[in-house]
């Protein structure tokens, strides 16, 4: 089915800034749409943004993305067949040449890959999934879900940057959900009690106010579990983006935590969280050492990497060649996937076929800057990867994902699986 036309446009995300959307439209008329998340603690090693930096919309409008699509694109995809979808992004990469995609823009690139593969699958009136994942995609992901962001999402008001907890012993996707929304709203009760403001981060999780420190996030979390009538750590797990990228200090090498005022080294730091893994019900920590930090990914790997999973975001940023140097010296067990981090569609699967393959765990992820694009549901279980992480339960850039995952569980049905917490049983030693 041939490529006849392609439109881009700034539309808004949940931050309000303006990213890019492009429209395909085939030869049958079918259109698929693509809109591009953006994020905010954003790793060094992602590929390019581009964002116009003049006075418009305080820098961040994104009209030379949406001109290189028009102009640079476009023409060069017309009558192309949309679903070579490998010939279309290996195309866009050798006509934008920077290793970064900083040329066109990794956000017009991906807009266009995205929206290709939507008009693909619309085509054959097939769900994005099954076209991309073929006759064997049928994993439904384990969510990750955020109850307190902080960090970058909260005007780093506690450092960490997202509490999150993971169901472990629930039988279905829809079920492990609805436990995730009682601790929510359980933690909400607590958050009026303690006589917090029940306000929001960026990413739908509750605002983090008036924490002493960071340790603070993870007794009130498990504490919001068990008032939800669950047991920790048996029902559902914590996991924590500590996203430290953000507090290490690079010339002292130093982490630091500004809300209690402490500073460690690595060997502390990987202490510090080693003590927190002993002492809450944690399954997962990303981003424990920062992405300049080779040495803390590899401690933290020995001290914890037998027990729980340890995710990779802006240390791998979907990167193959950054994946392998982990897999190949030991450092963590698992990768984040993010779109943007990397720019189109076949990269991507690409980076979750080459994790799987090295025996690490891929989490597709979200971006704090959200739309109602819901991509990401459909990669995951087009690559069985297992698990998904989207923010919160709360707001509708989130709550688009989650509910089109609970669509695909009842579309897949009795053929689908849900893995639950044996998800982590590769990990286990
Ligand atoms: C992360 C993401 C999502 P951002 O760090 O994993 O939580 O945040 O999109 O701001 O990088
Ligand atoms: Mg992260």
């Amino acid at each position: 089915m041939k490529i006849t036309d392609v439109k881009a446009r700034q539309v808004f995300d949940s931050r309000a800034n303006a990213t890019v959307e492009v429209d395909v439209t085939l030869e049958d008329g079918t259109v698929g749409r693509g809109t591009v998340p953006s994020g905010a603690s954003t790793g060094i090693y992602e590929v390019l943004e581009l964002r116009d930096g003049g006075k418009e919309l305080g820098g961040k409008s994104v009209r030379k993305a949406i001109g290189n699509v028009l102009d640079e694109i476009r023409p060069r995809i017309i009558g192309l067949d949309a679903e070579d979808q490998r010939g279309i992004d290996n195309l866009m990469i050798e006509l934008d040449g920077t290793e970064n995609k900083s040329r066109l823009g990794a956000n017009a690139i991906l807009g266009v890959s995205m929206a290709v593969a939507h008009a693909a699958s619309a085509s054959r009136k097939m769900p994005l999934f099954r076209y991309l994942g073929g006759a064997n995609a049928h994993v439904v992901p384990v969510p990750m879900i955020q109850i307190i962001g902080g960090g970058a999402h909260a005007l780093h008001s506690i450092d960490v940057q997202d509490f999150l907890v993971i169901p472990l012993s629930f039988k279905t996707f829809w079920e492990g959900f609805e436990a995730v929304v009682n601790v929510y709203n359980a933690t909400k009760k607590l958050f009026i009690e303690t006589g917090r403001p029940v306000a929001i981060a960026d990413e739908g999780g509750f605002w983090p106010s008036a924490f002493k420190k960071n340790e603070d996030g993870l007794e009130l979390l498990t504490e919001g579990i068990r008032r939800a009538g669950y047991e920790p750590g048996v029902d559902l797990g914590i996991a924590l983006d500590i996203a430290s990228s953000e507090f290490y200090d690079k010339d002292k090498k130093k982490y630091i935590f500004h809300l209690e005022n402490e500073e460690y080294t690595t060997a502390e730091f990987v202490d510090l969280l080693s003590s927190w893994v002993d002492k809450y019900p944690i399954v997962s920590i990303e981003d424990g050492t920062s992405e300049l930090d080779w040495d803390g990914a590899k401690l933290i790997t020995e001290k914890l990497g037998g027990r729980i999973q340890l995710i990779g975001d802006d240390l791998f940023t979907t990167n193959i060649s950054r994946i392998r140097s982990g897999v190949k010296s030991g450092a963590l067990n698992a990768v984040l996937i993010k779109m943007n981090q990397i720019g189109t569609i076949t990269e991507t699967i690409d980076a979750i076929e080459f994790t799987k393959n090295s025996g690490y765990l891929p989490v597709i992820s979200a971006r704090s800057g959200e739309t109602e694009d819901s991509t990401i549901v459909h990669l995951s279980i087009a690559t069985n990867a297992g698990q998904l992480k989207v923010g919160s339960v709360a707001r509708t850039e989130r709550a688009v994902k989650w509910n089109e995952t609970i669509r695909m569980e009842e579309l897949l049905g009795k053929n689908g699986y849900y893995p639950g917490a044996s998800i982590f049983d590769s990990i286990k030693k």
